[in-house]
């Protein structure tokens, strides 16, 4: 009797280590599965789509196997999309990351005071020639972008950027939306005009 208690206790142990070894990664695995976005689309219209990875805070580019490009380790990206958001036919990677400093190397000659603000920034950047180049760099953002998307929103043909937008004060209490439309060169934001009307 003592034996079988024994072997029994023994089975439940056994059972409990492989739940532990088995269920603890897999509940794990989905944490990072959440933390993970991954879209897919051809930007320098090869015919090939590229595979666009955000895991924790860096963007990765891959086509198949071979990696395309990743974000500097000094940027955190937020959030990314990836549509035609200048209107000019061709689909564009449009991103929200954190950096410090507003200028980085292109630093105007005339601001001289210290240059180390940890702000939110949105970034364009466009695939051609096998490689990705900034179309367009936004400087420190008055409220950080938390999500991102591409559409036309009042149905005239013409994408907009329709971005939420919170604030830099934690905890988060404040988020709205806004919705900017490209303009020659740069964004314009809808919703400013429609009000100074
Ligand atoms: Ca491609
Ligand atoms: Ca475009
Ligand atoms: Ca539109």
């Amino acid at each position: 009797m003592v034996r079988l208690l024994l072997r029994l206790s023994g089975m439940l142990l056994i059972v409990f280590l492989a739940f532990l070894l088995l269920v603890v990664p897999l509940l794990a695995g989905a944490d990072d599965s959440d933390q993970s976005i991954l879209k897919t689309d051809d930007l320098d219209g090869d015919g090939g789509m590229e595979e666009y990875y955000l895991l924790g805070e860096t963007l990765t580019v891959k086509k198949g196997e071979q990696e395309l490009w990743e974000t500097p380790a000094d940027w955190q990206i937020q959030t990314f999309s990836l549509g035609d958001v200048n209107n000019d036919g061709k689909a564009e990677l449009v991103f929200s990351l954190w950096k410090k400093g507003s200028f980085g190397k292109i630093r105007p000659f005339w601001h001289t005071g210290k240059d180390d603000s940890y702000k939110n920034h949105l970034f364009v950047y466009k695939f051609e020639e096998d490689a990705f180049k900034p179309v367009w760099c936004s400087s420190d953002l008055d409220r950080p972008i938390l999500s991102i998307d591409i559409l036309d929103i009042n149905d005239d043909g013409l994408n907009e950027l329709v971005v939420e937008e919170g604030q830099y004060q934690l905890p988060i209490t404040f988020r709205s939306l806004a919705v900017w439309q490209w303009d020659q060169w740069g964004f314009f934001n809808m919703k400013d005009l429609s009000s100074a009307d």
